[in-house]
């Protein structure tokens, strides 16, 4: 009997674990860092906390600059906080925002390569639902949030479903 409570236990650190793992995303996913992609589309629909981080790659006729607002608008490349050329760029979020990048080669910006990334606060020690527990409806208006609340809530299942066969074998074995 214990040692299907302690599996019970697994079973749920299991299910919580990827709740707190950060993320790195692939800017623009397989394209990466290129010209073509439209990048409003890509950010619709994730999820960016603080400790997460950005990966873009990319060829060399690009580079990624982090400009502020305005700049991001007008794509005006003259004056970046922060500029990269190396072609596989990892940028941390370390703070709460939006944080705006652009292609500085010239005319990238004006076609579509720019990117502004909302960024959200940590979630430290959330309790994550359990995965028979009904999931909080996506909000209607997005339903890209649908599709990534559910991409996680198989990953959840997943670790789940290990939990669900450390018990089977603890209640086979004990
Ligand atoms: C990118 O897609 C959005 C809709 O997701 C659209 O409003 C926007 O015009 C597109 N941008 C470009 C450069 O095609
Ligand atoms: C990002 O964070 C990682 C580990 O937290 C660190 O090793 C790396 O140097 C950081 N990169 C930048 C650009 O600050
Ligand atoms: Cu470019």
């Amino acid at each position: 009997m214990r040692s299907i409570t302690e599996a019970a236990l697994i079973l749920l650190l299991l299910a919580a674990v990827p709740a707190v793992y950060a993320v790195t995303f692939q800017v623009g996913d397989n394209a990466g860092w290129a010209a073509g992609v439209n990048y409003t589309t890509w950010v619709s629909g994730k999820t960016f906390r603080v400790g997460d981080t950005l990966e873009f790659k990319y060829g060399p006729s690009h580079s990624v600059s982090v400009v502020d607002k305005p700049d991001y608008d007008g794509c005006d490349s003259s004056r970046p906080t922060q500029s990269f050329s190396e072609r596989d760029t990892k940028i941390n979020l370390t703070r709460v925002g939006t944080i705006h990048f652009i292609c500085p080669t010239f005319g990238h910006c004006l076609g579509g390569m720019k990117l502004a990334v909302p960024v959200l606060a940590a979630v430290s020690s959330a309790p994550s639902p359990s995965p028979s527990a009904p999931s909080p409806s996506p909000s209607p208006k997005n339903s890209k949030n649908a599709k990534s609340a559910a991409s996680k809530a198989k990953r959840i299942m997943s670790y789940g479903k290990i939990g669900v066969t450390m018990v089977l074998i603890y209640g086979v074995v004990g």
